[in-house]
């Protein structure tokens, strides 16, 4: 055997030994390497129905507590758009201000950071004019007014305005008629709640209108309101009763006024990156979900303000019914300030489909 040989058979002997140590013993004809320990993990091995393509996990976020509504209707959302799509895409939920303040969360969604999210449209103020209208005192005078506004023309409209903004409206849901909580005393008139310290929402409108009644209106993040409650830094706050619920504004709050001064409707919201990589069967599939899920996270909430006013006075809250048409009538001077910015012609459209 010549040198030359020898190089050439220890050669291939290594590289035979390579071979075997890189595929674990080969022996079963695989092309592949054999999978690194950790893909056996065991909830792989047995799933009889994993997605051949790989799944998109899209980040759902909302400040509420898990248990509210916004949350729960974006679990109904994503299982809907989960069989819907052959599990192409899943809905994994973020509440409870894990991922920010509402005004933070929509940022995200317009980065693409976030998809989607159910929010007031208070907060949205800050990015569009077109939801303004919305957030009057008293606009809707009912749920079903509410709804036959925003589920239909003048809701479209209104998303149309979002149009160049990074972030696409697919459906109003729902937060509810906001009502006041305190810690000083039962409120019945506008003047009860004069130079009381109130977190509103950060909304202009909002503030005007407590600034009516002789409040303090003092803007601040969700996520900080249980703590400012409980030290004192602010006397009351104003929410649905389902917010006021799930949060255990009971247990830092003595007293709730039903004044339903403003109604809070909830867009769905998904980011517009993700809309635009959408093929427009899935567009389809999105939109319609987000009807229908609306129909779904709405009953939620109706099923909760039905119940909720026995069960917070039974956590000790102690509820009084304001005369709404005083309130009504002192708030009214915020229309005329923002009639210009919204439109007189929306505001009166919709006052006329009140009935
Ligand atoms: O949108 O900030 C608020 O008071 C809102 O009602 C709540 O976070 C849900």
């Amino acid at each position: 055997m010549s040198k030359k040989t020898l190089k050439i058979l220890s050669l291939l002997l290594v590289l035979v030994f390579t071979l075997v140590t890189v595929t674990g013993c080969g022996g079963n004809g695989a092309e592949e390497p054999a999978p690194a320990p950790e893909a056996e993990a065991p909830e792989e091995s047995g799933e009889a129905e994993a997605p051949s393509e790989e799944q998109i996990v899209l980040k759902g976020a909302t400040t509420p507590d898990a248990s509210h509504p916004y949350n729960q209707g974006l679990i109904v959302y994503g299982e809907m758009l989960e069989e819907r799509t052959n599990g192409k895409f899943r809905v994994e939920t973020y509440p409870d201000s894990q991922l920010g303040s509402e005004r933070e969360i929509i940022e995200g969604v317009q980065m693409g950071t976030i998809d989607l999210t159910v929010v007031s449209t208070a907060p949205l103020a800050g990015f569009s004019d077109a939801f303004l209208v919305t957030d009057l005192p008293f606009i809707f005078v009912d749920k079903p007014h509410a709804y036959r506004v925003l589920d239909g023309e003048i809701g479209e409209g209104i998303f149309a305005q979002l149009e160049g903004t990074g972030i696409k409206g697919l459906a109003f849901w729902e937060n509810g008629f906001r009502n006041i909580t305190n810690s000083k005393g039962p409120i019945l008139t506008p003047e009860d709640v004069q130079g009381m310290k109130i977190r509103t929402m950060e909304n202009q409108i909002h503030m005007d209108s407590f600034r009516q009644v002789g409040a303090d209106p003092t803007p601040m993040a969700f996520g900080e309101l249980f703590t400012a409650l409980q030290q004192g830094t602010v006397d009351g706050q104003e929410n649905p009763l389902p917010i006021i619920s799930v949060s255990r504004f009971s247990e830092v709050q003595d007293h709730l006024a039903l004044t339903g001064h403003f109604y809070a409707p909830a867009p769905l919201l998904i980011s517009g990156a993700l809309w635009d990589s959408l093929t427009d069967e899935e567009k389809e599939i999105f939109q319609q979900a987000a009807y229908d899920a609306r129909e779904i996270e709405r009953g939620m909430i109706q099923d909760m303000d039905d119940r909720l006013v026995e069960e917070l006075e039974a956590e000790g809250m102690e509820i009084t019914r304001p005369d709404k048409a005083a309130w009504q009538e002192a708030m009214a001077p915020v229309y005329e300030k923002w009639e210009e910015t919204i439109g007189a012609d929306l505001i009166q459209q919709i006052q006329e489909m009140a009935e």
